[in-house]
This record gives structure tokens, C-alpha cells and sequence, in this order.
């Protein structure tokens, strides 16, 4: 525990939530249904079995696409930040936010996604939000996609497999630039892209069972390609129309560490590295590693690239790197090594590292690693944009006493502060769901977040009425001191 503060003095501390989990009201003020709406929470379904839990029915869509909504097939809920959000702006400045990072939900902006004109209460809605943010001084950082397109895309086009979204979303983009361009500096393209292979279709809006014999990785390594295509011109967009804007990209830093030193796994350890910064690597740079060209070439992968699209990606590149940052990863090749129960996703356990109830290895060191990693590699100021402890928070007596989750943050701000101190340029830090809000893995409530605790439960049973944990009182005076009291 350091009294002395290595934080910036203009150090952006904050909160980080995403329209579809907090807002709710998915079919109020004209939103059309998203693909956020079409993922309905399914009870029995393991916490821990994500890829059961993504998987999608004709029925699902058919019914989020009708619009009907019922015990049987409720849509995404949220927190009803739409209609609460006053009120929860007002608990982030008391907390201290000096940012708040938020998505557009773009099916409230364009319904179809390809309307001939945007839907003005929508506009309206993210105004209001984002002026009452900056009366608050809360600084507003704006993602434009966080896994929530409009569901008639997906369902239209197979999602960014086709062309046309790249269109789509460029104009969505636009009309939030002109639109907000005197209320926001900082945006965010695409949420986690690298999790477009992960969940395609809450990511993109991709079915894989849509695509054509043989041809899913294809079309997912096409819909990533319109993606970085997208995001180019909307950085140029962004640039052209808000001067002095800053545009980010996002992924999931998935920092990886050898099981033993044995070189097979050495080796297997780097692809995964390399694989996980390719994202960004195209996104900073400009241009397709070589080492995935041939990859991709080896795999029978062929992207349609049209002419112009690498000049694009050349041209406009991003001004920060921003991530999540949750867990770090251990890779082995062999097939005895010890694996985390229940989750085929978080692959090898590390012995060294302790885990959270859903099994994310809990790993503040890895952190530091990560910004030391990007910042060397990239050379571009580093935003952490997600962070943070899923946990089953009781009330008791009236409070939350969430001591587990200021020791996480602790840990991690301390990692932080290190890696600033050996000269890593970082922006802010914005922790993962400030408030409770709906898990996008699991779709339940009962995985939290926040430092704010919401009387919901995962039947969406609860008064919603907000609730100041212990962690709440102590995030105040980190703020407060700039990261020297922790
Ligand atoms: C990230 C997403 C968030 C989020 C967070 C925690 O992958 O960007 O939307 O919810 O992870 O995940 P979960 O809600 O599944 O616990």
C-alpha cells in the first residue's frame, strides 16, 4: 500500500457498462430488436456453459423479431438505466467518475439498421444522456458496438458476412458523430472484436449454421474483415467531423503464459499471444501480419478484399488501445495438463493463481504484463476499459460488504500504478459494470459487478432499487486521492 500517487493527474476513473445490459426497455421509444434481445436467459443452462448458453433457435429470433415477450421468452432486461439513468448518473458522480463508459445501442438508433431515416426519440435518449453526463463532468467514452446490432441485419445478411453492414454501420456511425460531436471526444469502435470467433452471432450477428458447408471459419474471418474495414472509416468519420475526437480500438487481452518451459509449449504459447494482438495489430498498424496471411492462407481462408479496403486500413488507424482485462491464460500441449472444470473456453489451469466462482483465473500481475506488452509493442497511450469481479453479492443487514472485490481492485490498481511507473502511457481505467447489471455471458443478474448493488434477481423479480456497497465508499477515495489511498 504506496502513499505516493504515480497517477496522472488527469487520470480518467470510472465506470464501464453497455446499453443492452443495462438499459432494458428493448422495445420502448421505437428501438428495434437487437441480437442482445434474441439471446433469451435460459435457467437451466450451467453459469459456466457459456457455448450452450449462446446457442440460438429459429424460435428464439422468430420471437424476438415478432416482438413478443413473455415469462417464456423474456428479451435482454437491463437494470432500466433507460428510464433510471438520471439517477444512476448521480451515484457515478458522487462515486467520483470523472468518465463513464456507455454503448449506443444502435437497432434505438436505426430500428432495421438500414432505415431511411434515424429514429429521433433514440437520438434523443443518448443526447439527454450524454448532456447530463457532462453537467455531471463525467466524461462520456462511447462504444458503437457492444454486441448489440439490430437483429434484422443478422438475420438479413448473415450479419458482417456481407458487405452491406459495413455500409450500415458506417452511416449509424455518422449520424452519432454529428449528432454528439459537441458532447463526445473519446469513442470506441467495435467491443472485444477478437470475440467474434468466441460468440459470432452476439458479436456479429453471425450464425454459423447459416453459412455453407465447411465455410464458418470463413465467413467469420470475412465478417472480422468487414469489421476492420468498418472501423478504418469510421475512425476517418469520427476524425473529419468531431476535431480533436479520439477513436480506440477494443479487445479482450487475453495475456498467455507457458504451462511449463518446455519449448513445444513455449511455442504454442507465442501463437496464442500473437493470435490475440492480430486484432490490434491491423487496427494500429494498418496491415494483415504476415505470420496470419500465411496462416489464413494455410487454413483455405481467402477474404474477399476489395480494392481500396487495404489502403483503408492503412490510412485510418487508431489513436488508443483499450481492453478488458479479467483473467490471464495458460496454454500447454499436453493433453493430460489439469484444465478449468466446466469451461472449455479458460483451457489450462494455472496452480498459481486463484480463480473466480465462474472460473477466471484472478491474475493482477498478468495486468501489468499486458500494459507493459501493449504499450511496448503499440506505442499508443493504453485505456483499460474493462475490469472487474463477478461475484454472488448478499445484503445483509442492509449492506454489501463486498471486501473481496476491493481486494481485486486493489491488486489491479497497484499492477497498474507499477506499469505507469516504468513508463507505461495509460489513459484511465474504467471497471466493469459500476452497477449490476446483466451478465452477457450468462444473461443472469446474479453475477455482479458493481460497486452499486440492484435489487433484481435472475428471474427479473426485485424493486431495482439501488444500493451503495462497501466497495462503493472505498472506490470514492481512490478517486478522491488519485489512486494514493487503495
Ligand atoms: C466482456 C464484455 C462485457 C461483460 C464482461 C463480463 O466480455 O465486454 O459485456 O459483460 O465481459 O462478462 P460476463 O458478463 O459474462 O461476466
Amino acid at each position: 500500500m504506496s502513499n505516493i500517487s504515480t497517477f496522472p493527474e488527469d487520470f480518467l476513473w470510472g465506470g464501464a457498462i453497455a446499453a443492452n445490459q443495462a438499459e432494458g426497455a428493448w422495445n420502448i421509444g421505437g428501438k428495434g430488436p437487437s441480437v442482445a434481445d434474441a439471446v433469451a436467459w435460459k435457467p437451466k443452462v450451467s453459469v459456466k456453459d457459456y457455448s450452450a448458453h449462446m446457442a440460438l433457435s429459429d424460435e428464439n429470433i422468430a420471437d424476438a423479431l415478432s416482438g413478443r415477450n413473455d415469462a417464456n421468452y423474456p428479451k435482454r432486461r437491463g437494470i432500466d438505466f433507460y428510464h433510471r439513468y438520471q439517477e444512476d448518473l448521480a451515484l457515478f458522480a458522487e462515486m467520483g467518475c470523472k468518465v463513464l463508459r456507455v454503448s449506443i445501442a444502435w437497432s434505438r438508433i436505426f430500428p432495421t439498421g438500414e432505415d431511411a431515416a434515424p429514429n429521433e426519440e433514440g437520438l434523443t435518449f443518448y443526447h439527454d444522456l450524454f448532456t447530463e453526463m457532462r453537467r455531471l463532468n463525467i466524461e462520456p467514452l462511447v462504444t458503437l458496438s457492444h454486441y448489440e446490432m439490430p437483429l434484422i441485419l443478422s438475420e438479413k445478411y448473415n450479419g458482417w458476412v456481407h458487405r452491406k453492414v459495413v455500409d450500415a454501420f458506417v452511416r449509424f456511425s455518422q449520424v452519432c458523430f454529428e449528432r454528439y460531436k459537441g458532447l463526445v471526444r473519446y469513442w470506441l469502435t467495435f467491443n472485444e472484436i477478437d470475440s467474434i470467433h468466441r460468440h459470432p452471432f452476439t458479436t456479429a450477428g453471425i450464425r454459423k449454421e447459416k453459412s455453407a458447408a465447411g465455410k464458418a471459419e470463413q465467413d467469420i474471418y470475412q465478417g472480422l474483415h468487414h469489421q476492420f474495414v468498418a472501423s478504418a472509416l469510421v475512425t476517418r468519420d469520427c476524425h473529419a467531423i468531431i476535431p480533436g475526437s479520439q477513436v480506440g480500438c477494443m479487445l479482450t487481452k487475453l495475456t498467455t503464459y507457458p504451462r511449463t518451459c518446455k519449448p513445444e509449449d513455449v511455442e504454442a504459447t507465442l501463437k496464442k499471444n500473437l493470435e490475440n494482438l492480430f486484432y490490434a495489430d491491423v487496427q494500429v498498424f494498418g496491415e494483415y501480419p504476415p505470420l496470419i496471411k500465411r496462416d489464413l492462407a494455410r487454413r483455405n481462408i481467402h477474404l474477399e478484399i476489395q480494392p481500396g479496403d487495404l489502403d483503408i486500413l492503412k490510412s485510418y488507424t487508431v489513436d488508443f488501445v483499450s481492453f478488458s482485462y479479467y483473467m490471464s491464460m495458460t496454454e500447454s500441449t499436453d493433453p493430460e495438463a489439469e484444465r478449468i472444470p466446466g469451461n472449455t473456453i479458460l483451457g489450462v489451469k494455472n496452480p498459481y493463481l486463484a480463480a473466480s466462482e465462474w472460473g477466471w483465473q484472478i491474475d493482477p500481475q498478468g495486468l501489468k504484463i499486458s500494459l507493459l506488452e501493449l504499450y511496448d509493442r503499440y506505442q499508443k497511450p493504453l485505456f483499460i476499459v474493462e475490469n472487474g469481479l463477478g461475484a454472488k453479492d448478499e445484503v445483509v443487514e442492509g449492506k454489501v460488504q463486498d471486501s473481496y472485490r476491493i481486494d481485486y481492485f486493489r491488486a489491479h490498481f497497484e499492477q497498474v500504478k507499477a506499469a505507469i511507473d516504468e513508463g507505461v502511457e495509460v489513459m484511465g481505467f474504467t471497471t466493469w459494470g459500476a452497477i449490476d447489471i446483466i451478465s452477457a455471458g450468462t444473461s443472469q443478474m446474479s453475477k455482479r459487478y458493481g460497486f452499486i448493488y440492484v435489487d433484481q434477481d435472475d428471474e427479473g423479480k426485485g424493486s431495482l432499487a439501488r444500493l451503495k456497497k462497501d466497495s462503493f465508499y472505498w472506490y470514492q477515495k481512490v478517486i478522491a486521492s488519485n489512486g494514493a489511498q487503495m
